[in-house]
C-alpha cells in the first residue's frame, strides 16, 4: 500500500474489498468533494475531478459516493465505478419534508461535534449530535469554541459533560492556535475527524488554526442573535500537513435524527439505568406511580429538560423507523405487483 493511501486514511477494512491488490496501482482514492457534476478523487497520483458510472447515477443518494468514502474507478480514470464498504457513516434525515438518509461523512474516526460559549449552545442539540454519532460508529468529542468570549468555560465545560455520561469536551479559542492543544490531541495521523455543529460557531476557523494555513472561508456572525451566515456550503475533506484528515462541514439549520434508538441508550444512560426501578417495566415516566425518573427530577437529581428532549429523541426515532418499515413494504408489494404481472404476459404468450 502506498504512503500516500495510507496517509489517506488507506486501512486494510477497505484494501481486503478489493477484487484486485493492483486497483491500488492508480484506481483507489477518497472522495473529497461532491460537486453538482463531478466528484473530487483524492488518489496516489494527485487530485482527479470525475464522475459516475451509470448505475451510481440510478443508486440511492445513500449509495452513491459522499465526502469520505473509499471509491474505484474505472481505467480511465474518468468515472467512479464502485464504492467501497463503508466503515462508518454519519447520517442524518434530509431536510424539510424528506424522509431519505442524507449521508453526510463517510469513514470517520471521530467526530468533532463543535459549539460555542454563547446563546448557541444548547444542551438538546448536543444530545441529538451524540445520537447520530453514536449511531454512525464514530467517537465523539464536545469541542467548546469562544472560551475568549465569556468568563464562564466552566460552566459550559459541565453542561457538555451532563449530556452524555464520559464524553469528551475540550474548549478553544478557534483563532488562537495556541490554545488548541487538547483539541490536536484527538487528530491521530491517518485518522479522519468531521467537524459538525450550527453555522457560526467556528469549524472552518478551527479548521484553519489546525491546519496553520487558510484552507476554508470563515465570515462574522450575526450579532443581534449570534447566528452565523451559512459561509462553508459544501462538505469537503481536507489533510493536514502534521497528519490526519478534517471534514469540514457547513452549518445545518435541521438535524432529525434517524433512527438511533441503540445509541439513546448511550447518550441516555443515566436515565436509562434509572428507569430499570421503575415500578412498571413499560413505564413512560409521565406520571406513573413508583417512577424512578420522576423521582431523580423531584430529587433535583436529573433535569426535567433531559427527560423532555430523550422522549422527543424516542418519538422521532420510532417515526423514522415507522417511515422506513412502511417503504420497505411498499417496495416489497410494488415488487409483488411487477412479478405478477410479469407472469400475466408470460402466460398471454404461451396461450
Ligand atoms: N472570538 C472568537 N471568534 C471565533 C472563534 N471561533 C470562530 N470565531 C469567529 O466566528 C465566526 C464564524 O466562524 P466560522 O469558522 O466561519 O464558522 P463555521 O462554523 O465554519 O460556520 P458555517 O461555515 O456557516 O457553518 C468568524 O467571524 C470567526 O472569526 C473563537 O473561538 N473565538
Ligand atoms: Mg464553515
Ligand atoms: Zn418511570
Amino acid at each position: 500500500m502506498s504512503e500516500a493511501l495510507q496517509k489517506l486514511g488507506l486501512v486494510p477494512f477497505f484494501t481486503q474489498q478489493l477484487v484486485d491488490t493492483s486497483l491500488l496501482d492508480g484506481r483507489v482514492g477518497r472522495v473529497a468533494a461532491v460537486q453538482r457534476s463531478n466528484i473530487v478523487v483524492f488518489c496516489d497520483g494527485g487530485t482527479l475531478s470525475v464522475g459516475l458510472s451509470p448505475a451510481l447515477q440510478q443508486a440511492r443518494p445513500v449509495d452513491r459516493p459522499t465526502v469520505g468514502d473509499w471509491v474505484v474507478m474505472d481505467e480511465s480514470l474518468t468515472r467512479i465505478e464502485q464504492v467501497l464498504e463503508r466503515k462508518s457513516l454519519f447520517k442524518r434525515i434530509g431536510a424539510g419534508t424528506s424522509t431519505e438518509f442524507q449521508p453526510v461523512a463517510a469513514n470517520i474516526d471521530t467526530l468533532f461535534v463543535v459549539t460555542s460559549c454563547n446563546e448557541e449552545f444548547k444542551e438538546s442539540r448536543l444530545e441529538r449530535y451524540l445520537a447520530l454519532c453514536n449511531e454512525a460508529g464514530a467517537l465523539p468529542v464536545i469541542v467548546l469554541t469562544k472560551i475568549d468570549l465569556t468568563d464562564d468555560t466552566a460552566d459550559y465545560v459541565s453542561r457538555a459533560r451532563g449530556v452524555q455520561v464520559g464524553v469528551a469536551v475540550e474548549t478553544a479559542n478557534a483563532l488562537d492556535p495556541t490554545t488548541l492543544g487538547g483539541v490536536r490531541a484527538w487528530i491521530d495521523d491517518n485518522a479522519t475527524v468531521a467537524l459538525v455543529g450550527s453555522s457560526g460557531v467556528g469549524k472552518s476557523t478551527l479548521l484553519n488554526s489546525l491546519a496553520g494555513d487558510s484552507l476554508a472561508e470563515t465570515s462574522g456572525i450575526r450579532e443581534q442573535d449570534k447566528k452565523g451566515r451559512h459561509t462553508t456550503t459544501h462538505r469537503e475533506l481536507h489533510r493536514l500537513a502534521t497528519g490526519g484528515l478534517l471534514i469540514d462541514v457547513p452549518g445545518m439549520r435541521e438535524l432529525r435524527v434517524a433512527e438511533v434508538d441503540q445509541s439513546l441508550g448511550v447518550v441516555f444512560e443515566d436515565i436509562e439505568a434509572l428507569a430499570i426501578r421503575c415500578q412498571f417495566a413499560d413505564c413512560r415516566h409521565d406520571s406513573e406511580p413508583g417512577c424512578a425518573v420522576l423521582q431523580a427530577i423531584e430529587e433535583g437529581k436529573l433535569d426535567k429538560r433531559r427527560l423532555l428532549s430523550y422522549q422527543k429523541l424516542q418519538r422521532e426515532s420510532a417515526l423514522a423507523s415507522a417511515t422506513l418499515a412502511e417503504k420497505r413494504a411498499q417496495s416489497r408489494s410494488f415488487g409483488k405487483m411487477v412479478k405478477e404481472v410479469k407472469k400475466l404476459k408470460q402466460k398471454k404468450g404461451t396461450t
